[in-house]
């Protein structure tokens, strides 16, 4: 069931109480469904209207059905009583001594994760609603005693392996979700409230790294294609209608003072202000945001032979409006490989000599130039394995709202530490 239901990968001492728990209750929403789906289908046969022509006021005396639902409630009782609330309670009870953990507080806000380490002293230094700026977003007060060895980073939360974390949680605007998937970790982060979460990690971010390295053949590259770009039309205006999905291709003046610029979308206050000038055409075209998803696999020149896109260009709305000016109304291009998400996993020499080395992130430039080497087997592993998401839809940004955990050895941690910590007393 675990490798059915493509869990992530599971790097913490708890992770595995999680997600057996997770599978049996799959396993027995499974059975119910099932179940009872068969019971469904067996009383439709069973009570059918041409063997039942008339209505039957005494109903079902036997108790089966009684006690197949008695039945259910009393497994479901042992599933909640006997494993979930158990588990639950050592996630809430079973907290390690604070002696022995290392205590971190994360601040979450629209849209970043603000981690807060006490520093040598253990001790979290003063902070204050009024000290808040965009470089002292937790407004720590540095005249603090406590607070002068205290450690902030953004998005970023450095762990040591083994060794149990205790998190802080709260949130200075809204309610966001604390989830580390590779960790099961996942809590609300709520304002005016304080949550202690807990967990160890057993594998480094290298490690989980090295499990999700795969190998990707350049040869399945998205296919290229010939792409039509939408035609400039002379748009005629009247009120009412609305023309939000054009997109102006030239300016509009009247009187020798320009009224509305080339690249402008035809809003409402666009519209009214043509109309209200008696602006009755326009040059305009559709916007087409799927070109936005397609690269140029060749370069594109303009009448005198400059090039104004070159070959692996987004086709992003600005860059469809200059070939269109430029009478350009067809490209060649492909779609973008989508592995911004993976680096490279070892270090490849091209044709040129140049060297994309381990590590790097994987561009649709590098892969053209793969490509063009004759590279075609090329081994690749995800950036950040061990990313800490937001669980909760906490606005607009929300999709921004990611920061990465890196869990190292104790001895990488301790040195990542020691240079935090010199940054933070620069010898003079
Ligand atoms: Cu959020």
């Amino acid at each position: 069931m675990r490798e059915f239901l493509n869990l992530p990968l599971d790097a913490s001492a708890h992770g595995l109480q999680i997600d057996e728990m997770i599978s049996l209750i799959h396993w027995v929403m499974f059975i119910l469904t099932f179940g009872w789906g068969l019971f469904f289908a067996y009383t439709l046969y069973k009570f059918r209207s041409s063997k039942n022509t008339i209505a039957s006021y005494t109903g079902v005396t036997s108790k089966t059905s009684t006690w197949l639902e008695v039945g259910m409630v009393v497994f479901e009782a042992i599933l909640l009583i006997g494993f979930a609330i158990p588990l639950w309670a050592d996630r809430v009870v079973g907290f390690p001594k604070k002696d022995e953990s290392l205590i971190v507080r994360v601040v979450a806000e629209q849209f970043a994760w603000n981690i807060h380490y006490p520093g040598k002293d253990g001790e979290f230094g003063k902070t204050d609603i009024t000290l808040v700026t965009p470089d002292n977003p937790l407004g720590i007060d540095r005249n603090d005693e406590s607070a002068k060895d205290d450690i902030i980073t953004n998005n970023q939360l450095n762990i040591p392996i083994n060794k149990p974390i205790i998190v802080y949680l709260s949130s200075k605007d809204v309610i966001h979700g604390f989830a580390l998937p590779v960790l099961r970790v996942k809590h609300d982060a709520i304002p005016g409230t304080i949550i202690p979460v807990w967990f160890k990690a057993t594998k480094t971010t290298k490690e989980i790294q090295e499990q999700t390295v795969q190998t990707f053949d350049l040869t399945n590259m998205p296919i290229e294609k010939n792409i039509n770009l939408p035609e400039v039309v002379d748009l005629k205006i009247s009120q009412g209608k609305n023309y939000k999905n054009y997109i102006l291709m030239e300016n509009v003046s009247k009187d020798g003072v320009d009224l509305l610029y080339s690249g402008m979308i035809l809003d409402n206050d666009n519209v009214t202000a043509l109309i209200s000038n008696n602006v009755s055409t326009v040059k305009a075209r559709k916007i087409d945001n799927t070109l936005q998803t397609l690269l140029t696999i060749v370069d594109y020149k303009d009448v005198s032979g400059n090039i104004i896109l070159p070959k692996g260009s987004s086709l992003i709305d600005d860059m469809v409006s200059m070939l269109l000016q430029n009478n350009i109304t067809k490209v060649q291009a492909r779609h973008k490989a989508r592995l911004d998400q993976f680096i490279f996993w070892e270090d490849y020499n091209l044709s040129d000599g140049v060297i994309i080395s381990k590590g790097t992130t994987v561009t649709d430039l590098n892969l053209e130039q793969l490509k063009s080497s004759n590279i075609n087997l090329i081994s690749i592993a995800l950036a950040t394995p061990t990313e800490i998401a937001c669980a909760q839809l906490c606005g607009l940004g929300h999709y921004r709202m990611r920061g990465y955990v890196n869990i190292q050895t104790e001895d990488e941690y301790n040195l990542w530490m020691a240079e935090r910590e010199a940054e933070l007393n620069p010898v003079e």
